[in-house]
């Protein structure tokens, strides 16, 4: 393409005449759904712990490898029911490395967010930059399996146990990911999953926490009512309706074949870029089952000969709707910039990242060819380096 072809971005037509998506959701078998709502409809029970509900919460323990999943409304009020369910007070490290999510939810709880630098190469938590922040009012840590890729859950352990500290982990993208033998959601005290539409498993809106005291999480997402009579404590509601449960229970049907196909692609997408300088990839563990759940890339813009940004404004010009997740860092937020832990000078690993990084497209059905040509237009942007930034240097 790259001598065939004028890129759009200078001035040639778009690849793309309507925008591909960077992910589209899982859709389930029709019929299959509608039998569910079907039964919805006879059971006139929409919501409050019905049928499809606890079926799913079933299936997704045996999936997920663990004793309990308690379904929520999204992973932003998982994570905040996560959080409370532990009674913590004070201050939780976090990496600045993720959706804003993960750290209002900390500051909605009532507790101090403080921010670790992340690994350069696994773009997650970094126990030993954590280290350095723990105080006498630190209470739990909350690292991110950012792009679903493990984190350092060997290290996290030994960092919390030396310090009493309790660990949630934000697992919003590592559905079905196993590490060390073992299922993602084992490790810590609680992990939390999301069923956004943009996740490979999905309820529509959901989420999900694993571990912990399923019967004080269900309190805790129902207002605090343990019965007719009683109301203990503080709650509120955080729960997932039979129709979202409905959409959860056919997706699952179809998410192993999912997880495969969009294996297939990943690879395609090495296979095709590996050799680009100036590209590189996120160092994953090889102990570990991956879900495949995004395709990032890392910029160096020197190598390249373009900046992260220039390689995004060249795909997006072909109506390519790639992504710079995550940027700008949480830390960067004007609710958390004043905190002494989001100082630049500390998190230099955040910072170099969350300007080089760029998520392609990917989803089960994108198909060869979109991928083919997605790749192409990386490489075509690589040569044509020099004229795209003498180009876009007068506009
Ligand atoms: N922790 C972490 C680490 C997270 O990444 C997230 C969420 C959370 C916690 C909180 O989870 P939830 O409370 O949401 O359960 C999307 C998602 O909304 C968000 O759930 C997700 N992370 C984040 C990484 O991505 P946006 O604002 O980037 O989404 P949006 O609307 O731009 O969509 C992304 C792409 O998907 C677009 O190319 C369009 C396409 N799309 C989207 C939707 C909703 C579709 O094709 N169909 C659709 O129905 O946040």
């Amino acid at each position: 393409m790259s001598g065939r072809r004028e890129l759009a971005l200078l001035g040639g037509e778009p690849l793309y005449s309507k925008p591909l998506y960077l992910t589209r959701p899982l859709v389930p078998d029709e019929a299959r759904f509608h039998e569910l709502i079907a039964t919805i409809f006879r059971n006139r029970w929409f919501t409050n712990d019905g049928e499809m509900l606890r079926e799913l919460e079933k299936r997704l323990a045996l999936r997920l490898g663990v004793d309990s999943c308690t379904t929520f409304c999204n992973a932003t009020i998982a994570l905040q029911v996560a959080l409370r369910s532990l009674d913590l007070r004070g201050e939780v490290i976090t990496s600045p490395f993720t959706f804003p999510a993960t750290v209002h939810a900390i500051e909605w709880t009532g507790l101090t967010p403080v921010f670790c630098d992340i690994d350069p190469a696994t773009y997650n938590f970094d126990p030993a930059s954590a280290a350095e922040w723990i105080g006498a009012n630190t209470c739990a840590l909350l690292p991110v399996h950012v792009f679903g890729n493990p984190c350092d859950v060997v290290g996290i352990e030994k960092l919390a146990g030396a310090r009493g500290l309790r660990v949630v982990y934000d697992a919003a993208h590592a559905f079905a990911v196993s590490h060390l033998g073992r299922p993602i959601g084992v490790w810590g005290d609680l992990s939390v999953f999301s069923f956004h539409a943009t996740k490979l498993f999905h309820t529509a809106e959901g989420g999900a926490v694993v571990g912990g005291d399923p019967d004080r999480l269900k309190l805790l997402r129902n207002f605090g009512i343990l019965n007719e009579e009683v109301v203990r404590g503080s709650g509120l509601n955080g729960k997932l309706s039979e129709l979202h449960a409905a959409m959860g229970l056919t997706v699952l049907e179809k998410v192993d074949e999912e997880i495969a196909a969009r294996g297939r692609l990943t690879q395609a997408y090495r296979e095709r870029l590996e050799d680009l300088p100036g590209v590189h990839f996120q160092r994953t563990p090889a102990d570990h089952v991956p879900n495949n759940g995004y395709f990032s890339l890392e910029i160096d813009a020197d190598e390249f000969g373009l900046s992260r940004d220039q390689v995004h404004r060249t795909l997006r010009a072909e109506n390519i709707l790639c992504r710079k997740y995550f940027f700008p860092l949480c830390s960067e937020n004007e609710a958390y910039r004043h905190l002494p832990s989001a100082d630049p000078a500390r998190l230099p690993n955040a910072h170099r990242l969350a300007a080089r990084i760029l998520c392609l497209p990917l989803f089960g059905d994108l198909g060869m060819d979109n991928l083919e040509r997605i790749a192409e237009c990386v490489r075509a942007a690589r040569a044509g380096a020099e004229r795209i930034r003498r180009e876009t240097a007068l506009r």
